[in-house]
């Protein structure tokens, strides 16, 4: 298994009588009234599933009204999804699926509804659930659910980790790789409905007239799976495509230019969903250059996109150079300011956390500070400082943890999902973006845990409520196996992996001390870099005292931009929790924690046994061998293999580090490390090196 069937496996079902009564089941496929592209999609989807599941070659029947055992497609406005159950309203991307007659309907009020019923039948089967008295019903909760790419013109990834990107630029229009079908449907399997395909740090290029032929091929092949374009651009586009003497957004020369840009784009592209846009942000141009604010810049682009059905998504993740205070209040305080400021389609996207995708941040301070605007959440795929595409990180609980804290924006209970998905400040429209962590490795994740990745972050932007282990369960079944206990082990695994690469890399809340630049392994020396916040010893501030960023009153005050309830609970270091103890205070070496071990022993021992649970995961792994694939099994133990060995890494690295200041033995039982602090340095130096 070379893994390029992604969760869409499909292989024959195990259990013959099972395999019959699904059989039963699914003889025919129907699309009630007229077909469509999208349907089209779901009626190839169930006879490629069906095939390969059941052995079954299901034929599409039409007028299937007086027929029995099969499957029905029906597009009908929400009200009449069923007859017999209206409670549950869906929204118009929503499914409900249920029996009826002795036959399946798979029902929903549009037809990329109805598609993502189907899928949501798909994984019924393939998880091995009964078909008798069927009441699956969904609708997603969030609007815009996004992938963004940051995928350049020359074919690189930025920040990519599975080869280079999947979109051939020099193919395109006339050549269509299928590789992109298959990527339509593993995302309308999990309910993304559009596509940032650039980089933030946009190339002008996607705006000209060649390559807007090359996105529309893209856009012909995604829309008959639901799926929208959307394009990164270039702020000064106006200049240095336009030739004008300017890109200042107040100019109506420079707004005339990007009107008839985006018409030129809708012209190309009917469905285009919009822009998103990276300004003012590590070197980027932006509507600052020219004394603007973000406001203005976003509010430009949505009077270009005027009557068109199309958004704006504006990133929050800018941090002046040289800024002598925190990075973590610049985006705070460059936007709450404008708040109400921003046109109706335009939303302001956010990252998780304050600073940058690290392995845990507190919720960004912008959650549940922005009541006028829509927020879009981004998180990171990409495992950017989560060890590339070696270690095994499962991204549920990262997004979870996110998405369950509580803001206290409206009181209690205003979490940050429901801060996103609206409900919060009854916003009309939501959306949530991931940063991909594909490229065109055969497996397209590179580390074949990392689809899991892909896979969560589309069921939580579907529906944030589900748990994170049962996601785990359901893509471990679908793709790696169906075998019970091999299934609660790998879940276990699953779950557990994200607290345990945050032990060995950053526990406590450290964060920010990766190797510079290419923000893989241990730096936590760093003192010099361009800027001061691109150093390490910005963040931790290790003396001889203690350790960790005083953020309360006395510090830098960054907590003061949360509500009282949240300071409350993170303001003092003798209750903060100690998962987010470091972001918050400078604590000393010698302080007691509430396990009972002072800050420096338990730093000690979360990075030793953070890496000894590398080994339990690779014993875990050894166990579930007999009900994996052999090459894919082979695959994961070796890059579990480098996982543990970069894992003692991060942990020699940092407990020698940190032992300068703190001046103390490392605790008993734990050996100290082999090597010197010297000699860790020069791993560093070697992955640095020209
Ligand atoms: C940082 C990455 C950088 C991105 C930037 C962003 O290091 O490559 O361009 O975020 O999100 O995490 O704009």
């Amino acid at each position: 298994d070379d893994g390029y069937r992604l969760w869409l496996k499909y292989d024959l079902l195990p259990d013959a009588a099972q395999r019959k009564a699904y059989q039963q089941a699914a003889q025919f496929v129907a699309v009630e009234g007229t077909s469509s592209p999208v349907l089209q999609s779901a009626v190839k989807e169930l006879q490629l599933g069906l095939k390969g599941l059941l052995g079954q070659t299901v034929s599409v029947t039409a007028g299937a009204a007086k027929k029995q055992g099969g499957i029905l497609l029906r597009v009908t406005s929400s009200a009449n999804v069923t007859a017999n159950d209206r409670s549950a309203k869906l929204n118009k991307e929503g499914y409900r699926v249920f029996s009826e007659k002795g036959n399946i309907v798979v029902a929903g009020p549009t037809d990329a509804a109805v598609l993502y019923g189907t899928f949501a039948l798909l994984r019924q089967l393939q998880t091995q659930q009964p078909l008798t008295n069927l009441a699956l019903t969904s609708s997603p909760k969030i609007e815009y659910r996004m992938l963004n790419h940051w995928d350049n013109p020359n074919g690189t990834v930025e920040r990519g980790y599975a080869g280079s990107s999947i979109w051939k630029w020099y193919e395109l229009p006339e050549l269509l790789d299928p590789r992109y079908l298959d990527y339509a449907r593993a995302n309308a399997s999990i309910g993304i409905n559009g596509v940032v395909i650039n980089n933030v740090n946009a190339s002008a290029r996607y705006l000209t007239p060649e390559y807007l032929r090359k996105v529309a091929a893209l856009a012909s092949v995604f829309r008959r799976y639901g799926i929208r374009v959307y394009l990164s651009v270039f702020w000064a586009a106006p200049k240095t495509l336009g030739g004008l003497a300017t890109s200042d957004p107040l100019d109506p020369n420079v707004r005339r230019w990007w009107t008839d840009k985006t018409n030129e784009i809708y012209k190309t592209i009917p469905d285009f969903g919009g822009f998103l846009v990276k300004a003012n942000s590590e070197g980027e141009p932006g509507p600052q250059d020219y004394g603007r604010n973000h406001a203005e810049g976003a509010n430009m682009l949505a009077e270009a996109l005027g009557q068109h059905d199309g958004i704006v998504m504006w990133r929050a993740f800018v941090y002046k150079a040289n800024s002598n205070g925190d990075r973590f209040k610049e985006a705070y305080e460059e936007f709450k300011p404008l708040d109400g400021k921003f046109a109706t389609k335009a939303l302001v996207q956010v990252k998780n956390g304050p600073i940058d995708f690290m392995a845990r941040e507190p919720f960004h301070p912008l959650f549940g500070a922005m009541p006028s605007t829509p927020l879009v959440l981004e998180v990171q795929l990409t495992q950017e400082y989560l060890g590339f595409a070696t270690h095994m990180v499962y991204l549920g609980p990262l997004i979870k943890e996110c998405l369950e804290t509580d803001t206290y924006a409206k009181g209690k209970g205003s979490t940050v999902a429901k801060v996103v998905d609206g409900s919060v400040d009854n916003h009309q429209i939501s959306g949530i973006a991931g940063v991909a962590n594909i490229g065109s490795d055969r497996n397209w994740t590179g580390h074949p845990m990392g689809q899991a990745n892909w896979y969560a972050y589309g069921r939580l932007a579907w529906d944030h409520t589900l748990s994170s282990a049962v996601i785990a369960k359901e893509w471990t079944r679908m793709t790696l196996t169906n075998e019970p206990k091999a299934v609660t082990t790998i879940t276990n695994m699953m779950v557990k992996s994200r607290d345990i690469y945050v032990r060995y890399t950053m526990p406590l809340g450290l964060h920010h001390i990766m190797g510079q630049s290419i923000h893989y392994g241990p730096e936590p020396w760093l003192a010099k870099s361009a800027r001061p916040d691109w150093t390490a010893v910005y963040y931790h501030k290790a003396d001889s005292i203690g350790l960790g960023f005083d953020r309360t009153a006395k510090g830098s005050n960054a907590l003061s931009l949360y509500k009282p309830e949240v300071q409350q609970a993170w303001g003092n270091p003798q209750t903060c929790p100690l998962n987010y103890l470091l972001w918050f205070h400078h604590v000393p070496w010698k302080q007691q924690l509430s396990t009972g071990r002072t800050l420096w022993n338990e730093l000690c021992y979360r990075y030793y046994t953070g890496a000894d649970s590398v080994t339990w995961m690779q014993q875990q792994w050894t166990q579930v061998k007999p009900a994996i694939d052999p090459a894919l099994h082979a695959d994961v133990a070796a890059r579990l293999q480098t996982q543990r060995k970069e894992a003692i890494w991060w942990r020699d690295a940092c407990v020698l580090y940190f032992q300068t200041y703190a001046k103390q033995p490392i605790p008993a039982p734990f050996a100290p490390p082999e090597r010197s602090l010297e000699a860790v340095k020069q791993i560093v130096d070697i992955y640095q090196m020209r």
